[in-house]
């Protein structure tokens, strides 16, 4: 049977947590992307072993760069984006496909009622924050604009990537997932924004540094405040 549900994630040294999450989202059912930047460890053959397709770059080149290699090889008409260590919840992909019958663009927020972020509270501050930013900066209506864990239909990211690559606006950075909101907000595209909870990353250690994907996010805000993407 023809697969639905293609889903990307991008890793780096991710052994501990990559063999556990794949057998919860079943690459027998789903088109299985990971995008691994060169890990040290077991991440790449694990990932291949258990079924999954892995693309292999040369050095840790970034998330939003995965991201965008992942899309180039996405074939089914439901396309979800998270991480490998768990914050996301794996257990939510069933429903995010339900979500995705429905309507083009479904963001699992920590910020609406029923979600939470378990995480230390300097963290939560530093979240928060930048989210707020966002939001107020960029006129969004969605309340989390960061999480990085979202579904959306092939057909409806394509239209978007379309209008940036016209712009010649480079939306693929580390809090991707705020240029698509915004591309979402300025085409008059709908978002479902369902609850989640952020947990803290099951095994291994954080391969960004907070402070420059702040710094990057808020360059990144300004820019887009200044394309216009309605015309
Ligand atoms: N391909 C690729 N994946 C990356 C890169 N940096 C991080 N990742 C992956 O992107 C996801 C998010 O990175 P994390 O290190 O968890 O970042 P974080 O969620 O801010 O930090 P934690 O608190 O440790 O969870 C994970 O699946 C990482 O393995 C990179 O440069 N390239
Ligand atoms: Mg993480």
């Amino acid at each position: 049977m023809k697969k639905k549900t293609t889903i990307i994630i991008p890793t780096y040294n991710e052994e501990k947590n990559i063999k556990k999450i794949l057998k919860i989202l079943e690459p027998k059912k789903r088109e299985i992307i990971i995008v691994d930047d060169n890990s040290q460890d077991a991440t790449a053959m694990i990932a291949k072993k258990m079924g999954a397709h892995v693309i292999s770059r040369p050095e840790k080149m970034g998330i939003g760069s995965a991201i965008r290699d992942g899309l180039k090889h996405a074939t089914c008409e439901k396309i979800i984006l998270m991480d490998a260590d768990f914050s996301h919840n794996p257990h939510q992909t069933k429903q995010i496909e339900q979500e995705l019958e429905k309507t083009s663009v479904v963001f699992l927020s920590r910020f609406v009622k029923g979600g939470g972020f378990e995480q230390k509270a300097h963290r939560l501050i530093g979240t928060k924050t930048l989210n707020i930013l966002t939001k107020k900066i960029l006129r969004l209506k969605t309340q989390d604009n960061t999480n990085g864990h979202f579904g959306i239909k092939k057909e409806t990211i394509k239209k978007i990537l379309k209008k940036y690559e016209e712009k010649k606006v480079n939306p693929f950075y580390t809090l991707y997932q705020t240029s698509i909101a915004y591309a979402c907000s300025e085409l008059g595209i709908k978002i479902k924004e369902i609850p989640t909870t952020y947990k803290n990353r099951m095994a291994g250690i954080t391969k960004l540094s907070s402070i420059n994907t702040g710094i990057e996010q808020l360059k990144m805000i300004i820019k887009l405040k200044i394309t216009n993407l309605k015309t």
